[in-house]
């Protein structure tokens, strides 16, 4: 059990209020370092959820509904700094309850706190426009909030999704039904506690754990919100936007990816090789811009190759708290789909391998780093979400042969392109399928100014950057005729 923590976690947060769910029922959460019990959570159901937009609904209706863009910003800003104080705490309870490495949780942390201020600075920065029109006429539109919204955020990075999503839509002015992920939803808990600290009126925030056919169900087909924001699965998005589309709400869905890093011959292999493994490695692989696939230009492949297989072969796996490079995985699930995987890559070219730190214990969900190579591009490792740290290499010839196999998927969320050819990575950038292209890097750092989202089966809308603010918001066109 983890100790310390400073709010009720087998509560639901709705109207300002820390409230056991109507059926009474509990989930177990796990700590996937070691698989012992971590702690009890609420059960939500579709009662909690009417609940809770009834909650959501009465916060538009009353205080946060009349809460000026300049002290939305000033809330969420205390917010993010709250946060930051409690760095440590925050860190330490997402490093048991996703198994992420203590480093990468602590830095989650951080990263929420970014958001937070980032939205916090921009609430009162968005506004409409006056537009000319005919004689007569005086014409400008406004930038309203939807009113109730709904998230839905996966396990994977709890406090980041959480921070990005709930972020904008609090800096815009609607209120907010949360449903975290039922395998880790301690850190959603937390915000709650920190949005009560720091003043959020009632029912701006409302938090609800559950399973997600009972609690994500209700939330995504509830008649009372006007906006959903989902990041998951691909089969799950889909069950969410035709909720969504019985009640003709906007969607923004964010379903993760296969996504390509592209390095050429007269790439600067010294700076591309970290970027290449840790944008896959990181928190086990189980992220949707993890970069999966590696197409590497016959020239300098066997060189690169070779030492991407030497970090791999470096890798130690461990518990989360161990802060090992690479920590289990979120489940016995997400690890039998992972070793379902690995099982068809049997007829590959195994490259390398990392190891498991001696000691780590046996109930723990761990898969060691294993690198592909020569990697047939529709073979099925190279053409589907593991979501775990696997990582295939395929060898190209040409340019154009680069783009067809990097765009030869039905994801498209990011593409990378290593090249010193300036003319090259301009021709890249436009040809690769793909919400956002790094070009000599991988994820610049993840600043949260920088829209992110996918095309295809990755997903549309986008969020981070001022784009999620536009997404959470809706426009009025107002036209006055005076004479
Ligand atoms: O996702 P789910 P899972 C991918 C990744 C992974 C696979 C399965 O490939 O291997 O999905 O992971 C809620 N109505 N990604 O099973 O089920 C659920 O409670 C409404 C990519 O964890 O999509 C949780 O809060 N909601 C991804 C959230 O959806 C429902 C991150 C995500 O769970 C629901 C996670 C329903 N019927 C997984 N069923 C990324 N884009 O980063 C579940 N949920």
């Amino acid at each position: 059990m983890l100790k310390n923590i400073w709010y009720p976690t087998d509560k639901l947060f709705i109207g300002g209020e820390w409230v056991s769910p109507a059926g009474g029922e509990v989930l177990q959460l796990e700590n996937p370092s070691d698989g012992t019990p971590l702690a009890p959570i609420a059960r939500g159901k579709a009662a909690d959820i009417d609940a809770a937009v009834t909650a959501a609904q009465a916060a538009m209706d009353g205080e946060w509904g009349r809460t000026t863009a300049l002290e939305r910003g000033r809330i969420l800003t205390r917010m993010g700094q709250l946060v930051l104080k409690k760095v440590d705490e925050l860190g330490i309870i997402e490093a048991h309850d996703v198994g992420k490495p203590l480093t990468q949780a602590r830095n989650d942390a951080i990263a929420m706190a970014r958001y937070l201020e980032y939205y916090g600075g921009a609430a009162d920065k968005v506004h409409g426009e006056t537009i000319p029109y005919m004689d007569g006429y005086t014409v400008y539109t406004l930038r309203e909030p939807h009113g109730v919204t709904g998230h839905i955020v996966p396990w994977n990075y709890p406090m980041q999704i959480i921070g990005r999503s709930v972020g904008a839509a609090l800096a815009m002015g609607n209120a907010c039904v949360l449903k975290p992920a039922e395998e880790a939803c301690l850190t959603a808990l937390g915000f709650a506690a920190i949005a009560q600290e720091a003043g959020l009126p009632a029912g701006a925030l409302n938090v609800v754990p559950g399973l997600g056919e009972e609690a994500g169900a209700a939330l995504s087909g509830h008649t009372g919100i006007q906006h959903i924001s989902f990041t998951g699965s691909v089969g799950v998005g889909k069950l969410v936007q035709a909720a969504a589309a019985q009640n003709v709400i906007p969607v923004t869905l964010e379903l993760g990816g296969k996504s390509p890093q592209v390095v050429f011959d007269d790439a600067d292999l010294d700076a591309a090789l970290p970027f290449l493994v840790g944008a896959c490695i990181q928190n086990a692989g189980q992220t949707c811009s993890a970069a999966s696939r590696v197409l590497i230009q016959r020239g300098v492949y066997d060189k690169l190759l070779a030492r991407m297989a030497d970090s791999y072969s470096g890798m130690m796996v461990g518990p989360a708290m161990a802060d090992a490079n690479v920590g289990p995985l979120i489940s016995a699930r997400q690890k039998e789909i992972v070793t379902g995987f690995l099982a068809q890559g049997k007829d590959l070219r195994l490259a390398a391998q990392g190891s498991i730190i001696e000691g780590t214990p046996e109930g723990g969900h761990y898969v060691v780093p294993t690198l592909f190579a020569n990697v047939p591009p529709d073979h099925p490792l190279a053409q589907n979400e593991i979501f775990g740290p696997v990582q295939v290499v395929i060898p190209f010839e040409d340019e154009a042969e680069a783009v067809a196999i990097a765009n030869g998927t039905d994801f498209g969320l990011v593409a990378s392109v290593w090249s010193r050819d300036g003319a090259r990575q301009m021709r890249m950038a436009k040809a690769l399928k793909a919400g956002q292209v790094f070009i000599n890097n991988y994820g610049a750092g993840g600043g949260v100014e920088l829209p992110f989202g996918g095309v295809g089966k990755s997903g549309h809308g986008r969020e981070k950057g001022f784009e999620a603010l536009y997404g959470f918001s809706v426009l009025k066109t107002v036209a006055a005729y005076h004479g």
